[in-house]
Order: structure tokens, then C-alpha cells, then sequence
């Protein structure tokens, strides 16, 4: 497979003004006409003598015909991947009649079947499989779609837009025409044809226009909308007060879909979601789970302005659409919930896997300059990196020119589509700022790296701060140019324990403010501070950086306790905790005894004992760093000393702090009716961690109460954690029972067992390998749907470290296993599971062999263009 590059990119030859569809539906064999208003692009002096060229795959062609003349078959080229009129008037209807087959469609790209119900998924590229079609995000067309499908089978017959008319037809079929009077690119094309029952509420939008709000499930699932729906509202009014965008249509649909290769898609008036992404019930689904339902319900709507009223001119601008509706939505959630855990949640994320990414074989800057398959860039880096990148920009310009640089945004390039300059531009002009050098961010790939000093000069009451900074090579990208990043800080007094004013070059600051690092190296200089400070550096992540200070860990205790932002508050103590764990990691590995750091303790005694109004807050302080993270910061991982040292740990503190733990657990505990709000959700996380303290050493009193918390099946957040707790122990007897009356329970509901898949494979014992091979045979497993993988091979491999890294690469093997399988059933899916397989170069050398051959192994099937692109990648 070729790669496709941005520097080549060009307009199309020819734009669809207007796309007329009808599908006559069947398992086996699916018609689909399209009637294309087809005209010359008249940014294209070539048009005139250019064919018309269209994407197609997978597709039978039955008939093509211009402004109704039948074309003979020397008039046109069909290939695997294209169908080409060689001429073509300025200005012509273009009729194609397609078979496809949605029955025998596993890669769940473009029509294809979930439980017997008809869907689409098109982004990116997916449309190409259900018509012939200049597939491209810069073709933007009106759409007219008739669906006709079996009046008992498929009695819900839905596309983007509103309904225009139905009726019955011989044979007991029947048909309903959609109209969609906003032109979109043809990756927001939808349908779902089904046996759906839907829940109905409406909204008002600030102009006055009524709008119906339709959730499509499956009967069983009714129950199972009502969060769903109260975030689809709350986000509705939220885009109107904070960036002052209304909705377009008279209705809004969800559909619950459970074979689906993402979590939702945000596609015109009918979003389509992975059911994982919408259904919720206290019995069913954690807080976790209520929270990124409510964030990829908000997501996906925020989309209709932030990539459809607006979208990208090439699938390289992905990053336009996905990194700005990303910051949306996490700045939604931040103000419905408890923003400074939304922050920690997100950051702590990001810095595990996004950092991960951006040092691995597939690095890749926020706007890639080529690719081979693009679905194998919707990464982290394209949405994670891209919406920090963005949270920047909005910091740098702050919020009242940034909105100014939204409107003009939209105002400006409504219905068009359009490139990451547009949009920067924007904000530049609004602002007034030059954002010349922030620009790098969007083209050079790898994390930058800071290294900060700081002196206290106590004859002249300055502070010197020093800080350097410089991103690694990545691949293709031998040298980086230095970046603008904006570094918020505070000096932190370690006498009075209060934030210093600032004086820099003569002027004032303020307690808390921005230095801007542009050059590789720069100097600040304090004035006017009083006492020795400690410093606090990068407040609330305020650029995506690895920032290394040598803070002793006094200084980190300090902060932990004194520094006024919260973010940073957390981040010490993360800091303080890994340093600790370097030294028994480092102990481990050279058979030395064990000791635990009493620093550490004494630490988390205080927070503990603290006054504390946040308890969500606090819950994510007592949490270890992830042996995910831990890794991170080691130069070769030893995941097995990473294991035991995190494990010293948490017995450690479990031992000294066991009644505080026990405490907390009590404090926390409470049989009001669940409901998925902050104020509860911060009190179950506190309680549970605590809890998990408890279990760490398996203490007898800790048993009782997680085998009484499961039993009591109060709400899933709790029985999740305490069956977790259960099966995670050492001890068979606890939890055997608890999974065989888990899954006895829960048979029946597939996103349930999908966490009783992933709560085994996520044990630590080293039997691990064989109960997920056992589990592969359970009648609730597919590899056919993405989210049984995601919860059975995902979780093993992406979170079961000491297991999937044995070192007899059994682990390897088994995923190698399962990817040269989905190769052929999904490669979308099987080009993302093979990640932790790729990151090969930060182990050991056996390990790195091993590795190296499952990817070698790989490389020698017959293999999709997705895998072929990641494996190339990685043994690069
Ligand atoms: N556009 C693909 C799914 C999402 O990011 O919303
Ligand atoms: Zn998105």
C-alpha cells in the first residue's frame, strides 16, 4: 500500500452539489442507487479535461448511466478501488446502481449488520463501501436518502436530516425518505434499519426552535437511556451559553449500536454510538462509566458545529475537528462534575499512553504529513495532544478572545471545509498574538522535555530560575525546533507556605502566572521574594511536557501540602511517590531487602488527617501512580520490579495506616439511593481506595466488608470494585464464588460480562494466560465484536503487565495470535490491539526478541493495509 501525503493535496476535479440515495435492503445483497449532482470544481483549472474520478471498494456495479444515457463499458474503468468516466460534461447527473453485502461485512466499515440491525460507520473512509463517491471531506453535499427495508423486520428505517415521507410497498416492505438540508462530507452519511424502540424528550433551543430528542435501543435496553439523555440536554444548553452554538434541525437522534469499531460517531441529526458510550444504570454501569457516557454524548453533539457545520478540508486536518471537540468536552465535564479531578483524570491519562505514543514507533505530529490508512490515526496524539494544544491556545489568548476566534470560526467558514491554520488563524486575529512558533506543535511529533533549575539568591531576595528545553527525535523527525510553551507557576514561600507575588523584569505578575519559554534555553529572574520559595512548575499541566525539577523530597512534601493549586498539589505527591518507588524498584533488581520510604507514610497520614472539602480530590491523592506510569519514567521497564515495588508500597502504607483506611471506608460508606452526581461519586471513589488499601494486605476486617459490598449489590461502581478486590486477592476461595455469582447474574447483559472479562484478565496471578485462553471459548466472547476484544484481549494486554510480559512470550503470542486473526475479520481493530506489542524497544533484551518475532510473525501473513502500516512501523 501507498502512502497518501499532504503535500499533494489538491481540490477534487469534481463537487457533488446534491446525493440522491435509495437502498433497498437485504443481508446478502443490498441495492444502492446514487444520483449525484455532479459539477467542475472551479478551483481546479484542470477540471475540463480531468475524468471523473470516484472511491469505491467492495462494490458490484450494476449500472451507471449520464443524465440517464447508459454508458458503454469502454467509457468507463472499474478497479478494486475506483471507478473512472474517462469524460464528463461540465455539469451532469451521474446514476450508479451498487451490490453490496451487509451480512458479510466484519470490519464494521461502511453498511454492515449489528444483531440482525442495519448500520453505518463511514468516518473515515467507510462511505467508499456502500456507493461509488468522491470520498473526501471536501466534498460537500445536501443529501435525499430513501430506505426501504421489511415492515417487520426493519420497522425503523433512519438517516441524517428530517423525515420527509414514508409509505408501504408490495411484498411487505416499506420506505421512509430523509432530507438532510446541510451539505456534509459523506463520512457524516448514517443509516440504522431495525427493530429499535426509542425514548422521546425535546429541547428548546435559545432562538426558540423546538427540537425532538430521540434515543434508538433495543426493547431491552429502555431502561437504560435516561442518563444518556440528560447529558444530550445539559450539553445542549452548555454549547449555547459557552461558545453561543444552537443547534440546526428539528431533530437529534442516538442509535445504540453494539458491534462498533469506536465509542460513537457523531454523524449529521444521528449519531451512532457503540452501546458501551450511551447505555447506563446504577445495577449496570460504574461512575466511571456515567461519566464517559455523559462526555461522549456531549462529544459527539459538540461535533455537529466543531467538524460539520465546520469540517476539515483533508483527513490530515483530523486534528481540527477531533483536538478542539475534545477540549469541549472536557471543559463540559470539568464544569458538570468536579473540575480539578477532571483534570487530574485526564492528565494522569494522557501522560501514561499519550506519552507512551509520542516516544514509540508510531510518534507522529498532531498533523501527520502522510499516512498509509488513516484510521489507524485516530490516536491519542490527534485527539488528546490536539485538545491540550488547544486548552494553550486558549490559555495563551485567554477566554474572551479565544470565544471572539471561536465565532469568527464558525461565522466564517460555515459549510466549508477547512485546514488547522483556519482555525489558528482565527484565534490569532482575535487575539492579536502572533502564533507564528505555537504552530510547531501541530507538525513536530515527541514530548517535549524541560529541564528546570532554581537557586534562591538570599543577599539579592531573587530567584533564578532557569529552564532548558528540548524534544527527542522521533521517526522521521531527527531535529525539533524549540516550541512556545507557556509555563504557569507560582513560587511557594517555606516559611509563611503562601504563594509569592512575582516581579519579573521590573513588572509585577501576580501569585500565579505564565513565563513563556520560546528559546531552547531562557533565564527568569525574581525580584523582590522575600523568603526561599519552592517552586511550583507547570500548574494544572499547563503545557503537555515532561517537566523535571530536582525538588528533594521535602520540597515535594511541602507542595503537597502548601501548593494553592490543586493540580500541582496532586502531581507532588505523584512525584514523591516515585521516588520512593525508584528506590525499591532499584531494590528489587538487585536483591536488596526492602524499605518503605516513612516520608511517604507520614504523607499520606497528613492527607488523611486533613481538613478536606474535596474527597474526589483526595481519592485521586491516595492513588498510587499506575504501573503504566511508573514504566514510563524508567529508562529500561522491569515490569516485574515495578510490580513488586508498587505492591511494597501499597502493603506498606496499608499496614501503617490501616485504621485511617478503615476509618475513611466507614466515613464514606452510605445506603442513599445511587445517583451518578459528584457529591456521591467523590464519597464511593474515597470508600473504595481505602478499601483497596484494606485488601492489599488482605486484611480480615477489609475481606468482610468487600465480600459485604459485593453482596449487597448496591450499585456497580461498588460491587465492580469490590469483586475486583475479591478477584485480584490471592486467595481462590474469595474469589471464585464471587465471579461465578457475578456472571450467573449477569449472563445475559453483554457490557456487564465484559467487565467480568476484564476484572480476570487483569489479575495478577500468574495463571492469567491460560484463563483468558479459557475465556476465548466462553459463549459470551467474540472476536467479531470490538468490545468483547477490547475487554478480554485489550485488557489483558494493555493492563495486566507482569502477565502479558512473561518472560516465556506467552503473552506475545497470544496476541499475535488474536491480531493475525482480526487481520482478516477487523483490521481497524486488529491495527489497535497490537499496540503493546509495538512498544518493544523499552524492555529487556530477551523480551525484545521476543517481541520482535510475534511482529515478525505478523508481518509474514497477507496483511491489510491498517496492520501493514503499524508493523512496519514498529520493526522500523
Ligand atoms: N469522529 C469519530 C468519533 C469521534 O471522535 O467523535
Ligand atoms: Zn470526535
Amino acid at each position: 500500500p501507498q502512502p497518501t501525503y499532504l503535500h499533494d493535496y489538491q481540490p477534487p476535479a469534481h463537487r457533488v452539489t446534491h446525493t440522491e440515495l435509495t437502498f433497498d435492503l437485504a443481508p446478502g445483497a443490498t441495492r444502492v442507487k446514487a444520483r449525484l449532482h455532479v459539477e467542475r470544481h472551479p478551483e481546479r483549472d484542470d477540471a475540463a479535461e480531468s475524468p471523473l474520478t470516484l472511491d469505491g471498494e467492495q462494490l458490484s456495479l450494476k449500472a451507471i448511466a449520464i443524465d440517464g444515457q447508459p454508458l458503454d463499458p469502454d467509457e468507463y474503468r472499474v478497479s478494486d478501488t475506483q471507478l473512472i468516466v474517462h469524460r464528463v460534461p461540465e455539469r451532469f447527473l451521474l446514476d450508479t446502481e451498487v451490490e453490496i453485502a451487509p451480512e458479510a461485512n466484519t470490519a464494521l466499515e461502511g453498511l454492515y449488520q449489528s444483531n440482525g440491525m442495519y448500520c453505518t460507520q463511514c468516518e473515515a473512509e467507510g462511505f467508499r463501501r456502500i456507493t461509488y463517491y468522491p470520498d473526501r471531506p471536501d466534498v460537500m453535499a445536501t443529501f435525499s436518502t430513501t430506505l426501504i427495508g421489511d415492515a417487520q423486520r426493519e420497522p425503523v428505517l433512519l438517516s441524517n436530516g428530517n423525515p420527509l415521507e414514508r409509505g408501504e410497498l408490495p411484498g411487505g416492505r416499506h420506505f421512509v425518505t430523509w432530507e438532510d438540508p446541510h451539505p456534509k462530507p459523506c463520512y457524516l452519511f448514517a443509516l440504522v434499519a431495525g427493530d429499535l424502540e426509542k425514548v422521546e424528550d425535546s429541547f428548546t433551543t435559545v432562538s426558540g426552535r423546538e427540537v425532538v430528542l430521540q434515543i434508538w435501543v433495543e426493547e431491552e435496553n429502555l431502561d437504560n437511556t435516561d442518563h444518556a439523555m440528560a447529558s444530550l440536554k445539559r450539553a445542549m444548553a452548555w454549547d449555547e451559553q459557552t461558545y453561543g452554538r444552537e443547534y440546526d434541525l428539528d431533530l437529534f437522534m442516538i442509535v445504540a449500536v453494539n458491534d462498533f469499531n469506536m465509542g460513537a460517531m457523531e454523524n449529521k441529526g444521528l449519531n451512532i454510538f457503540n452501546s458501551a458510550a450511551v447505555l447506563t444504570h446504577p445495577q449496570t454501569a460504574t461512575d466511571a462509566a456515567f461519566q464517559r457516557v455523559e462526555g461522549i454524548v456531549a462529544h459527539e453533539y459538540f461535533h455537529n458545529w466543531s467538524g460539520n457545520r465546520v469540517t476539515c478540508r483533508d483527513w490530515f486536518q483530523l486534528s481540527l475537528k477531533e483536538g478542539f471537540t475534545v477540549f469541549r468536552d472536557q471543559c463540559f465535564s470539568a464544569d458538570t462534575n468536579s473540575a480539578p479531578v477532571k483534570r487530574i483524570e485526564d492528565v494522569a491519562f494522557f501522560r501514561t499512553a499519550q506519552f507512551a505514543e509520542d516516544a514509540g514507533p508510531t510518534a507522529h505530529p498532531i498533523r501527520p504529513d502522510h499516512y498509509i490508512e488513516i484510521t489507524n490515526f485516530y490516536t491519542l496524539t490527534i485527539y488528546e495532544k490536539g485538545a491540550e494544544v488547544v486548552r494553550m491556545l486558549r490559555n495563551l489568548v485567554g477566554w474572551e478572545a479565544f470565544r471572539q476566534g471561536s465565532d469568527r470560526y464558525f461565522e466564517r467558514f460555515d459549510g466549508q471545509a477547512v485546514t488547522i491554520e483556519d482555525f489558528v488563524d482565527c484565534m490569532a486575529e482575535a487575539s492579536g498574538l502572533d502564533l507564528g512558533q505555537f504552530m510547531r506543535w501541530y507538525s513536530q511529533a515527541g514530548t517535549p522535555e524541560i529541564d528546570a533549575h532554581g537557586e534562591y539568591d538570599y543577599a539579592k531576595s531573587e530567584y533564578h530560575l532557569t529552564l532548558r528545553q528540548r524534544t527527542p527525535a522521533t521517526p522521521g523527525q531527527p531535529d525539533k525546533l524549540p516550541l512556545h510553551i507557556p509555563v504557569r507557576l507560582g513560587l511557594v514561600g517555606t516559611k509563611s507556605g503562601e504563594d509569592l507575588r512575582m516581579t519579573l523584569d521590573g513588572e509585577v505578575i501576580g501569585k500565579d502566572a505564565v513565563v513563556h519559554l520560546r528559546e531552547d534555553e531562557q533565564h527568569f529572574v525574581f525580584t523582590d521574594i522575600a523568603e526561599a520559595p519552592v517552586p511550583s512548575l507547570l500548574r494544572g499541566f499547563s503545557a503537555p511536557v515532561k517537566l523535571r525539577f530536582p525538588y528533594s523530597r521535602e520540597d515535594l512534601a511541602f507542595l503537597l501540602t502548601h501548593d494553592s493549586d490543586g493540580f500541582n498539589r496532586w502531581d507532588a505527591g505523584q512525584r514523591l511517590a516515585l521516588l520512593a518507588l525508584d528506590d525499591l524498584i532499584a531494590a528489587h533488581r538487585n536483591g536488596v531487602e526492602k524499605v518503605m520510604d516513612v516520608r511517604v507514610v507520614e504523607a499520606f497520614r497528613g492527607l488523611l488527617h486533613a481538613e478536606t472539602d474535596d474527597k474526589a480530590v483526595l481519592a485521586e491523592m491516595l492513588t498510587l501512580p499506575s504501573e503504566a506510569y511508573i514504566a514510563e519514567q524508567q529508562p529500561l521497564v522491569d515490569v516485574d520490579a515495578i510490580h513488586a515495588a508498587r505492591t511494597f508500597v501499597k502493603q506498606s502504607l496499608a499496614m501503617a495506616l490501616r485504621d485511617d483506611f478503615l476509618r475513611v471506608y466507614h466515613d464514606n460508606a452510605s445506603d442513599a439511593p445511587y445517583a451518578p452526581e459528584p457529591e456521591q461519586i467523590a464519597a464511593r471513589s474515597l470508600k473504595n481506595v481505602a478499601l483497596s488499601y484494606l485488601m492489599s494486605i488482605e486484611d480480615e476486617e477489609g475481606i468482610e466488608l468487600a465480600q459485604r459490598q459485593f453482596s449487597a449489590g448496591h450499585n456497580m461502581t461498588d460491587v465492580r470494585c469490590a469483586l475486583t478486590l475479591l478477584t485480584h486477592s490471592s486467595r481462590g476461595d474469595l474469589a471464585d464464588p464471587a465471579l461465578r455469582l457475578f456472571s450467573e447474574k449477569w449472563a445475559h447483559d453483554p457490557l456487564v460480562m465484559d467487565q467480568w472479562f476484564s476484572i480476570q484478565v487483569t489479575r495478577p496471578q500468574s495463571d492469567v494466560l491460560e484463563r483468558v485462553t479459557f475465556l476465548m471459548d466462553h459463549p459470551a466472547f467474540s472476536l467479531k465484536n470490538p468490545n468483547r476484544v477490547r475487554a478480554l484481549i485489550g485488557a489483558f494486554a494493555g493492563q495486566n503487565r507482569v502477565n502479558f510480559h512473561r518472560i516465556d512470550g506467552a503473552g506475545y503470542r497470544l496476541l499475535a495470535d488474536v491480531v493475525i486473526e482480526l487481520n482478516r475479520l477487523n483490521p481497524e481493530i486488529a491495527a489497535r490491539i497490537i499496540t503493546p506489542l509495538t512498544r518493544w524497544q523499552r524492555f529487556d533484551e530477551q523480551r525484545q526478541a521476543l517481541m520482535k518475532a510475534e511482529l515478525e510473525r505478523i508481518r509474514a501473513e497477507e496483511l491489510s493495509p491498517n496492520v501493514f502500516e503499524v508493523v512496519e512501523k514498529a520493526l522500523a
